[in-house]
């Protein structure tokens, strides 16, 4: 990494995290001052939090400025956030997002930074060789998550061992490129992400990456692997032929959604809804993501 490194944004989503955010941000900050040549900005994407986070995560800017946070009020979910967060990307030449549980260190976030010249998405994976992986998940999640991979193998033909790392790092240009048909709002973004990547004929390069399980997961494995089906099915769907004779059951879509308690896919007419009024602890009003491309 040259002196001249690109300007980095890290989007941290985090929702009820007050127990496990407050090291990760420090370790995050302290590694990236330390090591990282370029202008560094970390905002964590809240929404709808229950417990402390907001504090937790002022208390860290007032010791490290460049932790900011932009908080919504309404229940937008893990990939509602990511939309939002994502609108920043004008504010730096590459954008990325780790979990909030510190289950991708630093140095794992700076080692895809490192090959971000290769392509216009560098994605961390634990499932090719030279992956480092401290494994604790239970074998049933590891069922769930293998079951999902040849779904989403299946429906989309991707070619990418692991969809769901959620250490992603890409090119404002990538980003802003395909902002606008990121609509999935819950843990299934990935997948609405790098398909829209590959639509849009943009590169996207997995690396191993090391990766920690922690303690204190919010996935809950039935509501939320049937949330994600959901979503994989209707991302299948939006890009099919098929699509616009099945208007009359999206009242069901929406009925589903509401029963798993997940936050609903945004469209056109809610994209524009959920950016009302966030708080964004920082520098100032959030800017509109720039549509035109590179
Ligand atoms: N903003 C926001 N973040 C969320 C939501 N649900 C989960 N997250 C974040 O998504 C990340 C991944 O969640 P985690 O529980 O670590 O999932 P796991 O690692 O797959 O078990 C964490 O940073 C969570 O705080 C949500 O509804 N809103
Ligand atoms: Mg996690």
């Amino acid at each position: 990494m040259t002196e001249n490194a690109p300007s980095l944004l890290l989007l941290i989503p985090a929702y009820n995290e007050e127990r496990r955010i407050e090291p990760v941000l420090r370790e995050y900050a302290e590694y990236f001052r330390k090591n990282y040549p370029g202008k560094f900005l970390l905002v964590t994407v809240l929404n709808g939090c229950r417990d402390n986070t907001l504090k937790v995560v002022q208390s860290v800017s007032a010791d490290f400025p460049e932790v900011r946070s932009l908080e919504f009020p309404a229940p937008i979910g893990k990939g509602g956030a990511l939309i939002e967060g994502l609108k920043l990307a004008p504010l730096a030449e590459l954008i990325g997002y780790v979990d909030a549980d510190g289950a991708t260190g630093p140095k794992a976030f700076h080692d895809l930074v490192r090959r971000a010249d290769e392509a216009d998405c560098v994605i961390g994976s634990r499932w090719i060789e030279g992956a480092i992986l401290h494994q604790a998940q239970t074998s049933k999640r590891q069922f769930a998550s293998r079951v999902f991979h040849i779904i989403v193998q299946t429906f989309f033909r991707m070619n990418i061992r692991d969809t769901q790392c959620g250490a992603k790092v890409l090119h404002r240009a990538a980003c802003e490129r395909i902002h606008a048909t990121l609509c999935i709002a819950d843990m299934a973004f990935d997948i609405n992400l790098l398909y829209s990547l590959k639509r849009a004929g943009l590169r996207v390069l997995e690396v191993p990456t090391e990766w920690t399980d922690k303690v204190g997961s919010k996935v809950t494995l039935g509501k939320t692997s049937l949330t994600m089906l959901l979503s994989v099915i209707r991302l299948r769907l939006v890009y099919s032929p098929l699509y616009k004779w099945l208007g009359p059951l999206r009242p069901i879509e929406g009925w589903l959604y509401k029963k798993l308690s997940a936050p609903q896919p945004l469209s056109s007419r809610n994209r524009s809804a959920q950016s009302h009024s966030p708080k964004f602890d920082g520098l100032g009003e959030i800017q509109a993501p720039r549509t035109e491309n590179k």
